[in-house]
């Protein structure tokens, strides 16, 4: 073959063609094509494995997936066209000639289906795998994803971005999550193509016979997941991936960051602000200014002299300190950091063994290889620094990793846990291995404390180290609600704990959008204000007494949610399922949702509905799906499966909770630290329908839960018989609360009998969420006043063991 023509045949596409050899393996088959090695593994009864290479074996993945395949019966099964694996929920049917898959239900229709000419392809090293579109097909999550929620008709590449104030609809961000979940005639499955190049996810843009995914290299290496609905999808996806552990609870709190809040002064002046003003708030954020040159592991000595002292003070006041750590190590002789890393090969360098160098903050620096254990380790040692002074959390940014010019040049060589790859390969992994180093490094430093990391940059199995924000926003109303579907995307993608600068990063928000994006944002799962340097002063106070107010009232009301929320965090560490979560979970199905006037809705903790709207409406359409839902502020009852028209004048989010949900809540505190008056109030809001809810509790802090040092229990709701079961208590740690109060809304009692015995029942002018109406910011008078509505509770003096309320 002559040259030409060699590159000719490069530049056009080669297919998988078709299969020459195949054998039973331990979880599966593999095989050989015309073209490739192959290999089906099936994981789970939900989960199948497809390796494709050209190479002789098939590249190791280290970092996403910690799950190993379980031994599930199989039976596979063989004709002269085809074989077929079957588990008990998926058939996967591997026709010959040429190799081409098809995913089936157990009763035979179609979940998913290669194109029956390209399936697997290759584009000189770019890999493809092509799929048939299924009739009226959709498309969500892919994570840090701007645009719609059904992201049908467009494509999207993974490549970690910085990207300073993006457009709501640019792409790539910061963050690659390279799994997505397609719905069609009541189907649901999931694929997580599981390649850390540059990869492109294409659904249905520019053509309209097929979507594809394709990576610039490497194998095409997916998980295929079929289940009964999306939420089955997303646990099995971060059964594979792993799931968070319990955040410590001070970082479900209010966080207020700024670029740059210095001197220390200005710091306790900030805390002491929050308490003067009763505005709860957990944590203060130290940026880029709090470091001499911005060299990370060093304090200004003019604007921090004592930050030992200073952080102390904090403490003192109920705060906790967060500290943002870049990677890019200032390359200055005499500057420990960065002569350790040189002498010890701990940066990453260009083939011929010089150290690469990129300009960040501090100038020209060297950049740490996180991809490397040996480097993870040394930055966990480093962290002492941060730990003597007593810092409690880190913020992992610039970790795409970012440089003046945008442009990393491929050719430098990363370890990748000894693989030995170029920056092709290893970019979209390198934030979240400096995630992991950062998470490792807290540990390491405070074996008893839970870490908090906050990252910017990640990859699939994110999770497992750090809660994540959607980088630099801006001060916008479309901007507001493109934050809250990057969320819930996040949400779909495994990523539970994550959040969006609230106000906006780049740009001044005005006052109406600063107090909705504050209403909204205590409904996510990371609640955290910040803005840009130079831009005005952006704290809750700042935009004068009504916005004031109304973000007092939300975030108190985010502190008294904090039993529900917290039961919530934990059921995500069981399940992967986010707090926030977009309807497309629970009602997959339902074409409303994906309407753009309704795409931003989503359910908080199991119950509440948010509606999302702009500051400048004052009325909204709000789709309530299928089911009965209370409005939050008077408990009127509306039925679902409509569309109906909500005021939603600036102090009032609207917000619907869905019937038989149980909502617990505690009394306010300025702080997660803390103590609450000790009564449990649990709200109930009566519907027809079996529910249960798991009440959690444990220290908050360490590590114990891990040992059974929790409290668990699950209360269950029967809505035929009105009858409400406290199931034993499960676990050794001692609840904080000692009695429950119980609020039943949306039924008139005549009597409340606690394990057959009568008890009073007494009415109370709802206290739930009267706070949020006392300022009257309309002159007009316009606003509409919360009817004070008499709801019936009773009180049980104890935490009782096992026990059964019957209501009539
Ligand atoms: O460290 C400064 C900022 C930080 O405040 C922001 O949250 C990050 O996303 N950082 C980016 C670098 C510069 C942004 C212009």
């Amino acid at each position: 073959m002559t040259l030409t023509s060699k590159k000719t045949k490069e530049n056009q596409n080669v297919n998988i063609g078709k299969v020459v050899f195949w054998e039973k393996s331990l979880y599966g088959i593999s095989g050989k094509t015309e073209t490739a090695s192959f290999s089906i593994k099936v994981y789970d009864h939900s989960v199948i494995r497809i390796q494709v290479s050209r190479d002789e074996s098939f590249s190791p993945n280290p970092y996403s997936v910690i799950a190993i395949p379980k031994r599930v019966e199989l039976e596979i099964i063989e004709n002269n066209k085809e074989i077929i694996i079957e588990t008990s929920k998926i058939h996967l049917k591997i026709r010959l000639n040429p190799f081409c898959l098809t995913f089936l239900t157990v009763d035979g229709q179609v979940i998913n289906q290669d194109d029956p000419s390209f399936s697997v392809s290759w584009l000189g090293t770019e890999v493809s795998n092509y799929k048939k579109i299924q009739e009226d097909e959709k498309f969500i999550g892919l994570g840090e994803k701007t645009g719609n929620l059904n992201r049908a008709g467009r494509a999207y590449t993974n490549w970690n971005t910085d990207y300073f104030a993006y457009g709501v609809n640019d792409d790539p961000l910061y963050m690659s999550i390279p799994f997505f979940i397609g719905l069609h005639n009541q189907l649901s499955y999931g694929i997580f193509f599981d390649n850390t190049h540059k990869t492109v996810f294409n659904f249905g843009a520019s053509n309209n016979r097929f979507i594809y995914y394709s990576a610039d290299d490497g194998d095409l290496d997916y998980y295929f997941f079929h289940d009964e609905n999306v939420g089955q999808i997303i646990t099995a996806y971060t059964e594979l991936t792993g799931k968070m552990d319990m955040p410590p609870l001070w970082s479900l709190g209010f966080q207020q960051c700024r670029y740059s809040y210095y001197p220390d002064s200005e710091v306790i002046t900030l805390a002491s602000t929050f308490r003067d003003k009763k505005i709860p708030a957990d944590v203060i954020y130290l940026d880029i200014h709090h470091m001499e040159k911005y060299k990370v592991f060093t304090f200004d000595e003019e604007k921090f002299p004592d930050p030992k002292a200073m952080i102390e003070r904090l403490r003192e006041k109920g705060f906790k300190v967060v500290v943002i750590m870049d990677p890019g190590i200032k390359t200055d002789k005499g500057y420990l950091p960065y002569d350790e890393g040189k002498e010890k090969e701990l940066f990453v360098t260009y083939p011929d063994g010089e150290i690469y160098e990129g300009q960040v903050w501090p100038g020209w620096c060297a950049f740490p290889d996180f991809t490397k254990a040996e480097v993870r380790n040394w930055w966990g040692e480093k962290m002492s620094f941060y730990k003597d002074a007593g810092v409690h959390g880190y913020w992992t940014d610039m970790n795409e990793p970012a440089s003046w010019g945008q442009f990393t040049p491929n050719l430098i060589n990363f370890h990748y846990e000894g693989e030995e790859v170029s920056h092709r390969k290893a970019r979209n992994v390198y934030g979240f291995q400096m995630a992991r180093s950062a998470m490792e490094g807290s540990l390491m430093q405070n074996p008893e404390e839970r870490p908090f990391v906050l990252t910017r940059s990640g990859y699939s199995g994110i999770q497992r180290y750090a809660a994540a924000w959607t980088g630099d926003n801006v001060s916008s109303e479309e901007h507001m609600l493109a934050g809250i579907r990057l969320i819930n995307s996040l949400g779909l993608s495994g990523i539970s704990f994550a959040g969006y600068d609230v106000g906006g990063f780049a740009g001044e928000a005005s006052k109406s959008l600063f107090a909705r994006w504050m209403s909204i944002a205590v409904f996510a799962p990371l609640l955290r204000a910040h803005s840009m340097i130079n831009s005005n002063d952006a704290e809750p106070w700042a935009f004068g007494e009504e916005v004031e107010e109304i973000s007092r009232n939300y975030i108190k009301l985010r502190y008294r949610l904090l039993p529900t929320i917290y039961a919530s965090f934990y059921k995500s560490t069981e399940t992967g399922l986010p707090l926030a979560r977009s309807l497309a979970v629970d009602y997959s199905h339902d074409n409303k949702i994906f309407e753009t006037l309704f795409q931003n809705q989503y359910i908080f903790c199991d119950s509440f509905l948010i509606a999302p709207v702009e500051s400048s409406k004052e009325i909204m359409k709000v789709y309530l799906p299928e089911g009965d839902w209370y409005y939050l502020f008077d408990s009127k009852l509306h039925h679902g499966n409509q569309v109906i028209y909500q005021d939603c004048p600036i102090n009032y989010l609207p917000v619907f909770i869905k019937a038989s949900s149980l909502i617990a809540m505690q009394s306010d505190v300025s702080h997660t630290g803390e103590q609450h008056d000790g009564v449990l109030r649990l709200h109930l809001y009566v519907g027809k329908n079996k529910t249960s809810y798991l009440h959690y509790e444990d220290d908050g802090h360490s590590m114990n839960y891990k040992n059974g040092q929790l409290l668990k229990r699950e209360i269950l709701w029967d809505g035929e018989n009105n009858r409400l079961e406290f199931l034993p208590i499960e676990g050794s740690f001692k609840s904080k609360f000692s009695s429950i109060k119980l609020y039943v809304h949306g039924k008139k009692i005549k009597s409340i009998k606690v394990d057959g015995k009568e008890r009073s029942i007494h009415k109370e002018n709802i206290a739930f969420l009267e706070k949020l109406t006392d300022f009257d910011p309309l002159p007009d008078n316009t606003l509409p006043y919360l009817e004070s509505k008499d709801v019936p509770y009773t009180v049980f003096d104890h935490f009782r063991n096992h026990f059964i309320i019957e209501m009539d």
